[in-house]
């Protein structure tokens, strides 16, 4: 178990869409678990595997930030199979540090996904965990929850964080 570093918006991995797990072999269990205590650590209620570098379609979800096991999901290559309803919310991202905006999002969401044992598993999610499952699925896609503001909005932002790269290089 280790934390990884969680890459920044502006980093190239977070733009591509992520490649299927073929084999749930001991590197994506390995991983699967330093995303967990790196979600927890930061402290986050989702993680994404390309947030960690890894540009794989593996996600961890957890509304209680690890107070409550029966709340962790880690799930491989999830799929959205239905959506329905519409609600808009506040969303932060570890990826983008200090932008809080608000983003509209499905009401409902059915969830298909494997395990880490490889055995298929259904969630179906409303409110906030329809909110992660959904802002963790884009990550896979390679789409920010910035990605989802105005033009302008989306533009300021990326701007801000190229002149703050700029000035660190
Ligand atoms: O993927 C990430 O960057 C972690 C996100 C996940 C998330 C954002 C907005 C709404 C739902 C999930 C967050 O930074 S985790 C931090 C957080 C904590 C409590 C409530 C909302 C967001
Ligand atoms: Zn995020």
């Amino acid at each position: 178990m280790a934390r990884r570093e969680i890459m920044k918006i502006g980093a190239e991995i977070l733009a591509r869409k992520a490649a299927p797990v073929e084999a749930i072999d001991n590197g994506i269990k390995t991983l699967a678990q330093d995303m967990v205590e790196t979600m927890h650590a930061a402290p986050g209620i989702g993680l994404a595997a390309p947030q960690v570098d890894s540009a794989v379609r593996l996600i961890t979800v957890d509304l209680s930030v690890g107070e409550k096991l029966e709340d962790l999901y880690i799930l491989v290559n999830p799929e959205i199979t239905a959506q329905e309803g519409s609600c808009v919310r506040e969303e932060g991202c570890l990826s983008v540090p200090e932008v809080w905006e608000k983003v509209t999002r499905p009401q409902k969401v059915t969830v298909r996904a494997l395990d880490l044992e490889g055995r298929e598993q259904i969630v179906e999610a409303e409110d906030l965990l329809a909110r992660a499952l959904c802002h963790e699925i884009d990550h896979l896609n390679g789409t920010l929850f910035v990605d989802r503001l105005s033009p302008l909005k989306r533009s300021l932002i990326r701007k801000k964080f190229k002149k703050a790269a700029a000035k660190k290089a």
